[in-house]
């Protein structure tokens, strides 16, 4: 019956992502005729202990071109999966994982693995005439409904995204209304509120790396403030109708050796107890929704003993902390050192293990949060894995930039068909 889902070729070339740096992109043909491409997202503010991004070094690109990465899956993947149902997802993802045999997929590249993993699930979505949310339960066997993720949208951008205009990464809108269309149009029209009131007051409206606005805040405190201003100038209740989030990406401030976060524009040092401080400080005047990132990817004393003290009004969403790889997951919930945790799949290199994670955090009453990188491509995988998982959020970035807001249209094309 599935004659035609066979692999008749999987080709690799380099392409460019939002930033302008090489990655990897993959068509997968079946031998019924389907054929799918995919495109992998790069991280800025990567976790230590993430799959490794295999990058050409040398000159070209200013070393970061993918040609190896390009060259292993046309030279040594492509030949092996031949003639394998590209429906056999599992085993093809554990086929190139056997193929690397390194723990952080160093030697073939998570960039070229994840190429080909996610272009045998978008083929197979063809192959099969259903959208890939559909096919993508199909191939996993999610048990959870099907529903619309709660977007996380990165309005205001900062960190290492934003050339550290200001000391945390992302603040995010976290629209609470029923229906995701409901959500995206409440996001917009703050989006838009937000960049008339920092044009009246003379502010940079040029926007980060992931779209969102990048003035200088000198505290953190002042961007969620002029956050909840917009809210209410567009006619929304901050708390009851949009929520606020943040991404602290706090490894990238960490003094390991000093035990000390530096925030630079504020120029001061906080040990973790005083940065937990800080943040209780933010659950009393915001509706904080989510914190992403509060303590080091290796600080797990801080975690822990955070959780219980943050975790009563926020979700507590590990990303560099986890790195989508099951064995620190593992670990987080045995140590209870969050209760959620951020799924991109390029941490870890294969759909198959991400889904992995996710099943994993869902069985443990987590919250998942599906992610793009702040280096991405229009590719709407997130989007149809979201849904198809029943994520509780997605995090995709601003409101502008077409990489970004593909996310969202796919979104909405997908409550169209729900
Ligand atoms: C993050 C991401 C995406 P990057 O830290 O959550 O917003 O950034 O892709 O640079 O790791
Ligand atoms: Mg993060």
């Amino acid at each position: 019956m599935f004659g035609g889902n066979k692999i008749r070729s999987v080709v690799a070339r380099e392409v460019l992502d939002s930033r302008s740096n090489p990655t990897v992109a993959c068509r997968v043909t079946l031998q019924s005729g389907a054929t799918a491409e995919a495109e992998v997202p790069s991280g800025a503010s990567t976790g230590s202990h993430e799959a490794l991004e295999l990058r050409d070094g040398g000159k070209r690109y200013n070393g970061q071109g993918v040609l190896k990465a390009v060259g292993n899956v046309n030279k040594k993947i492509a030949p092996l999966l031949a003639g394998i149902s590209a429906e056999r997802q599992s085993d093809i993802d554990h086929v190139m994982i056997e193929l690397d045999g390194t723990p952080n997929k160093s030697k073939l590249g998570a960039n070229a693995i994840l190429a080909v993993s996610l272009a045998c699930a978008q083929a197979t979505a063809l192959h099969r005439k259903l959208p890939l949310w559909k096919s993508l339960r199909e191939t996993f066997d999610f048990h959870a409904h099907p529903r619309l993720p709660i977007p996380t949208m990165n309005v205001l951008n900062g960190g290492a995204h934003a050339g550290w205009v200001m000391d945390v990464q992302e603040c995010m809108l976290v629209p609470q209304q029923k229906k995701f269309s409901e959500r995206l149009r409440a996001g917009v029209e703050t989006f838009h509120a937000l960049k008339k009131i920092l044009k009246e007051r003379g502010g940079v409206t040029t926007v980060g790396d992931e779209g969102g606005f990048a003035p200088k805040f000198a505290y953190v405190e002042m961007a969620f403030d002029i956050l909840l201003e917009a809210i209410q100038k567009a006619g929304y209740k901050p708390g009851k109708d949009i929520a606020l989030a943040t991404d602290i990406a706090s490894s990238e401030f960490y003094d390991r050796k000093a035990k000390l976060y530096r925030m630079k524009v504020e120029g001061k040092n906080y040990t973790s107890d005083q940065l937990l401080a800080r943040y209780q400080k933010w659950q009393e005047w915001y509706p904080m929704e989510s914190i992403e990132d509060p303590f080091a990817e290796d600080d797990w004393a801080a975690w822990k003993k955070a959780l219980p003290i943050l975790g009563k009004k926020s979700v507590v969403v590990g990303d560099d902390f986890f790195v989508t790889n099951v064995k620190r997951l593992e670990k987080g919930i045995r140590e209870k050192a969050a209760n959620a945790i951020l799924i991109k799949f390029n941490q870890i290199g294969s759909l198959t293990e991400a889904v992995d994670s996710i099943n994993l955090a869902h069985q443990a009453g987590w919250a998942t949060s599906i992610s793009h990188r702040s280096g991405d491509t229009t590719d709407t995988t997130i989007s149809d894995l979201s849904v198809a998982c029943g994520s509780k959020y997605i995090k995709t970035g601003s409101l502008t930039r077409s990489e970004r807001v593909e996310k969202y249209n796919r979104l909405l094309a997908i409550e169209g068909e729900l």
